[in-house]
């Protein structure tokens, strides 16, 4: 959008779903580009709304409460608070922080709804869905689990297989069962609103290409999606959670949570003017988060329906379809309302070179990190911005983490910060010195300097987050590198009237600095601004030499950041695997149950225990250690498939289970006699099955 044609902003972050905390991935994917963006905007004096809330309604709830046995309502209380808490503590400053189980949010998707309804754009359709008769009620995809077609896993989801990954329809299960009832379900006709994607895909084709200048990950997902051709996609669902369908044959069934969502936007900007028309705060209406500062007369109407008005959609890429084909369709089908005008959707973070997972644990929780790393919100912030998976999946670990704050944070920006004022104190009472006589070598400081903040300005209008932090601490590298040229600390000696340009020159240094890293490390920029005792954060002033007037009295300086010591890092590491190991054995799926067999089958076995008296590597092989075992009855040779989990020379004298009477067989040319009984973990790690106490070689396990 042509920037002259701007008149106001309405910038949206992803509703996060309130079945859990929220960690590290979502901040640096939607959260931290979002509220840097606004936070620019505002410093700009641009008229900005930041609206976010959380997601409430869909399967994703009602499985959490069915898990934690307790009610929906209560589930979507209780982590409201939890990430609303969150983004508050770490600067997140959204206009408000909703909730879409609001009344506000009830009636504006409803009428939404009902408008798109009258004016015919749905279609209705009948089809089969799988249906529980126990429980009487239709089975969403995730209330059903089966054996994958794909690799026989037969925990696979009704809409995914977690063991290859496969997306899957319900349908396809093989041996489908309801997880509400343990029952088989069965197919039963019913009724939904379908939204004719196809008939809105040449509006949507022209919406897309008219946005050349997305990201090319954004716009390429949008083209694949319009290349495969649109299906129209049900609007409503058969669930009893979630924001009732307004029509009088739709009893028990309630707006697709993708349709209410989005419209969660609309309804938190209405619900923000709401809140400064009432004189009185009413502390029983749901609890949601409103900027005190920011709170102000107004018509939500301008920013969602004025098209001098540009709105940014800040999103993960799992949600791209949503807001860049489904939701506009959705709008373009009302006729009220603007576009978006990017979309500027991340890819995904990593945790320590492993997929963020919330139901493995291995994850980086908000909530968690503050009570390690208290008053430590801006380093996360920084690290996770030069980190940001901008363009491709990118990786967070802890060793960076600390290297980061170490080496960037602390020893340029907090060092080049702390000397200065410092130096001022030490040289000048803290006040702040006059300029006696630029020399060229000030002059090319002061000319670099004013160059920066229209660099960063670009990089932050094009949503490159991390190149434009990446010139922020430039600034802090030149200011740096200025002093240390400069050495006022000897010339002190000989000439205080260049100690003071030097100074002058350094502290305007400062001063731009505190302005330029507000949209990234808004405490730091808190903590500064008290420092220099002066109320910054004007965009406009950034670069320039009078910032801070000859005279001004600066207060004491305080440590804006500090060093991470390698144990505090070790800690968080073995916390990740140790949760991680914890959750393996805790959510680990056992094996399918064999057939049944008889007393005489099992009697026919003879188990030993046996002891392991040598033990080497069958050579050219990855998997086989060639053992001598004494079984009391004999000594004798067993080649066994456990290579990859024990050392030979850490199993001579472990006591095993040996399967003694199973027939003599040949493997890579050694004669095996019988077999060593193993248990496999879920994870696929081995580990011997022995008496507790030790028995006589020979003793009979029956
Ligand atoms: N709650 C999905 C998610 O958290 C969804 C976003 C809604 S944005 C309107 O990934
Ligand atoms: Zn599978």
């Amino acid at each position: 959008m042509d920037n002259s044609k701007i008149k106001r902003y309405t910038v949206t972050a992803a509703l996060p779903y309130t079945n859990g905390p929220v960690h590290i991935g979502h901040l640096a994917g939607v959260y931290l580009p979002a509220d840097t963006y606004v936070r620019f905007l505002r410093s700009n004096k641009r008229d900005v709304k930041f609206v976010c809330g959380s997601d409430e309604n869909g399967v994703p709830i009602t499985l959490k409460a069915k898990k934690e046995g307790i009610t929906p309502q209560q589930v979507v209380d209780k982590y409201h608070k939890i990430i609303g808490d969150s983004f508050q503590e770490f600067g997140i400053s959204f206009d408000i922080y909703h909730r879409t189980s609001s009344l506000t949010h009830h009636q504006t998707a409803s009428g939404f709804f009902e408008n798109l309804y009258n004016k015919g754009v749905f279609t209705e359709e009948v089809t089969e869905q799988y249906y529980d008769e126990k429980a009487q009620q239709f089975l969403a995809d995730r209330y059903i689990t089966g054996t994958c077609p794909r690799c026989g896993f037969e925990h696979a989801y009704g809409d995914q297989c977690e063991n290859c990954g496969s997306t899957l329809n319900a349908t396809d299960l093989i041996n489908p069962k309801s997880t509400l009832s343990g029952e088989p379900p069965v197919r039963k006709e019913t009724k939904n609103w379908f939204l004719p994607l196809d008939k809105y895909e040449d509006k949507l084709r022209a919406y897309i290409e008219s946005h050349k200048e997305w990201k090319p990950n954004v716009y390429g997902q949008c083209q694949s999606w319009l290349n495969a051709g649109l299906q129209p996609r049900a609007m409503t669902r058969d669930l009893d959670w979630g924001v009732e369908v307004p029509l009088k044959d739709a009893a028990g069934k309630v707006l697709y949570v993708w349709f209410d969502a989005p419209i969660g936007y609309i309804s938190a900007t209405k619900e923000f003017f709401n809140y400064a028309k009432l004189d009185v705060w009413n502390p029983k209406a749901e609890k949601y988060y409103i900027n005190q500062n920011t709170v102000e007369k107004g018509n939500w109407e301008q920013y969602w329906k004025d098209d001098s008005t540009k709105l940014v959609h800040f999103i993960g890429k799992d949600n791209i379809v949503f807001h860049c084909i489904i939701f506009p369709a959705m709008l373009m089908a009302h006729g009220d309302y603007i576009l978006a005008d990017n979309v500027p959707a991340n890819e995904f973070l990593n945790l320590e070179g492993q997929k963020i997972s919330t139901s493995k644990n291995w994850a980086v929780w908000l909530n968690e990190y503050l009570l390690e790393f208290p008053d430590k919100q801006d380093v996360l912030r920084y690290v996770l911005t030069a980190t940001a998976p901008e363009t491709k999946d990118n990786d967070f670990t802890w060793k960076d983490f600390q290297a980061r704050n170490n080496n960037e944070l602390v020893a340029v920006l907090g060092n080049f910060i702390n000397r200065v004022v410092v130096l001022t104190h030490k040289y000048f009472d803290g006040k702040v010195p006059m300029i006696m006589d630029i020399k060229p070598e000030d002059q090319a400081v002061i000319d670099e300097l004013a160059q920066y903040p229209a660099k960063i300005s670009a990089s932050i209008e094009n949503y490159r987050f991390r190149e434009a932090l990446m010139e922020v601490m430039n600034v802090a590298r030149l200011g740096n590198k200025y002093l240390a040229d400069m050495e006022p600390w000897k010339v002190i000696k000989t000439d205080e009237d260049r100690v003071r340009t030097i100074l002058n020159v350094s502290l305007q240094i400062v001063a731009s600095l505190e302005i330029l890293i507000e949209p990234f490390l808004p405490f730091t920029a808190d903590k500064l601004m008290k420092m220099l005792n002066y109320g910054g954060h004007l965009w406009a002033h950034a670069g320039q030499m009078n910032l801070l007037p000859r005279g001004h009295q600066l207060n004491q300086p305080v440590l804006l950041f500090e060093k991470i010591e390698d144990e505090q890092v070790q800690f968080q590491i073995d916390k990740l695997t140790k949760s991680k190991d914890e959750n393996t054995l805790a959510n680990a799926v056992a094996a399918p149950a064999k057939e049944n067999i008889n007393f005489d089958d099992f009697s026919a076995v003879d188990i030993r225990v046996a002891t392991i008296i040598a033990a080497e590597k069958v050579e050219k092989t990855k998997k086989l250690l060639k053992l001598t075992l004494d079984t009391g009855l004999d000594q004798r040779t067993v080649v066994s498939g456990i290579a990859e989990h024990y050392k030979p020379e850490e199993i001579i004298g472990q006591q095993v289970s040996l399967l003694v009477n199973l027939a003599p067989r040949e493997i890579k040319g050694i004669l095996s006699q019988g077999m060593i009984l193993m248990s496999e973990n879920s994870d696929g790690k081995l580990t011997f099955v022995a008496p507790v106490d030790k028995h006589n070689n020979g003793s009979v396990i029956k």
